[in-house]
């Protein structure tokens, strides 16, 4: 087997917190027990195939920079077929257990759909062989329905519905590659589904285009045998000026709206929720209260630029926040936590997308110690309780159970007087928080 990362000569192991060597983990130890189950089990790391492989480096204003062994050659299944066996390369001396991908990343499209359904069918049959002899399993797949210029005025909501057409056709053979690959989760993020301008768009008909789509892929989706979740990923904007899929509570309007909650729940990423105007906790917060938290794809934006930087997550007020979320409601079932970040154009070599990882999974790996303890000390929660105490008992209690009725409420407000002037102790918590991740 070539090596396509000669520098990383085995896989990147444990050696605790002392140790220098910047090619091993400091805090991620797959096997190490928190909460009854590994760091592995709890974290499902996945990296993904467009930033790592496919990425270029490339911005508005600069062509690529980052020029990748496996990505030379003139056949460009030749090239497919190197790309693949350099990511599981990756995926295996990086030691995450999953992987994500979108159709285009791993094959490419042909002058006809057969021949473009032809070059993924290939791909996926190799990749099911690494997945056997590696044991790097898929979290979830997704079809790329925003670069190709057939898209430029959206997929499933595009005004021409020979445009939907050959969305569909690619959202059902990325249905039959995640079911093919054994994926539990399949991904719609809709980069184009949306507008640049109200005035050529007729907003009410292309939601219901798009809602038309994610019903056809559940129906197609349950005869070929799929028995994961989907999952939408929300966004505000960046490609579109405005996108349907803005933000988690967005999302959930719409999953409502059109009868599709049953089937689908959210993949939150931080820097999306960010360009939101949200902080990652809060859309994290918003989807697990609604039962609609899948999975999450862990980046970071930069607070001085507006738009989608897709860092690697190294902030742990981040993830420590994250990890609470993800504890207290028990796991990501269907989905993971994937790496949808990119390295900076100006890393240049093979080895910074270890760099990155390591990073990524040392951050999660602690957040996922500290939020594990704070929860077993009940930290954060008891505090909480007591600021909202006053509802588990009396008229606090009828409120809550439909039960007051508002000449009740004023009777009885008139009657107490005033309430006390409490304060909200947010100081206070933050010095909480500061302790455990100070340690
Ligand atoms: C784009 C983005 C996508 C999705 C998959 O901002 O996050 O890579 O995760 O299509
Ligand atoms: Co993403």
């Amino acid at each position: 087997m070539t090596t396509w990362f000669p520098d990383v000569p085995r896989k990147i192991k444990y050696e605790g917190p002392a140790s220098d060597n910047p090619l091993a983990f400091r805090h991620y130890k797959a096997s190490k027990k928190v909460a009854g189950k590994t760091m592995e089990q709890h974290l499902k790391f996945a990296a993904c195939y467009w930033h790592n492989f496919k990425g270029t480096g490339a911005d508005p204003f600069g062509g690529p920079t980052l020029f990748r062994s496996w990505n030379e050659g003139s056949n460009p299944m030749d090239v497919a077929f190197q790309t693949l066996e350099a990511a599981f390369e990756f995926f295996t001396k990086i030691g995450v257990k999953y992987w994500c991908f979108h159709d285009r990343d791993i094959a490419p499209e042909g002058s006809t759909i057969r021949e473009t359904n032809k070059n993924l069918q290939q791909i996926v049959d190799r990749a099911e062989q690494y997945q056997k002899s590696t044991g790097v399993k898929l979290l979830w797949g997704t079809a790329n329905l925003f670069s190709h210029p057939r898209y430029m005025n959206g997929a499933s909501t595009n005004p021409d519905p020979l445009v939907f057409a050959h969305a569909a056709a690619q959202v059902r053979r990325a249905i039959d590659a995640t079911v093919q690959l054994k994926g539990t989760g399949y991904v719609f993020w809709g980069g184009r589904e949306g507008y640049t301008a109200l005035i050529n768009t007729d907003m009410k008909q292309e939601r219901e285009q798009f809602a038309a789509m994610l019903h056809m892929a559940i129906d197609y989706a349950k005869k070929a045998g799929f028995k994961g979740k989907f999952f939408i990923e929300p966004k505000p904007k960046e490609p579109s000026t405005h996108q349907y899929d803005f933000d988690a509570a967005t999302c959930l309007g719409f999953l409502r709206e059109f009868g599709l909650m049953d089937h689908f729940q959210l993949n939150i990423e931080a820097n999306h929720a960010t360009l939101a105007t949200h902080s990652f906790e809060h859309d994290l917060q918003v989807a697990s209260d609604a039962g609609m938290l899948g999975s999450i794809d862990v980046n970071r934006g930069d607070q001085t630029v507006g738009w989608d930087t897709d860092q690697f997550p190294t902030n742990l007020y981040d993830a420590v926040a994250a990890m609470l979320i993800v504890l207290k409601q028990k796991g990501l079932k269907f989905g993971g936590l994937n790496f949808d970040a990119k390295v900076r154009r100006n890393s240049v070599d093979a080895v910074d997308l270890f760099h990155a990882h390591i990073g990524g999974m040392d951050t999660f790996a602690r957040a996922l110690e500290i939020a594990d303890h704070m929860i077993r000390d009940k930290a954060l929660s008891n505090p909480l309780k007591e600021r909202y105490a006053g509802y588990t008992r009396g008229m606090g209690r009828k409120i809550l159970t439909g039960k007051a009725t508002l000449p009740q409420l004023e009777t009885w407000a008139a009657k107490q007087g005033e309430p006390e002037h409490r304060s909200g102790r947010q100081e206070m918590l933050e010095n909480i928080v500061n302790r455990y991740i100070f340690g």
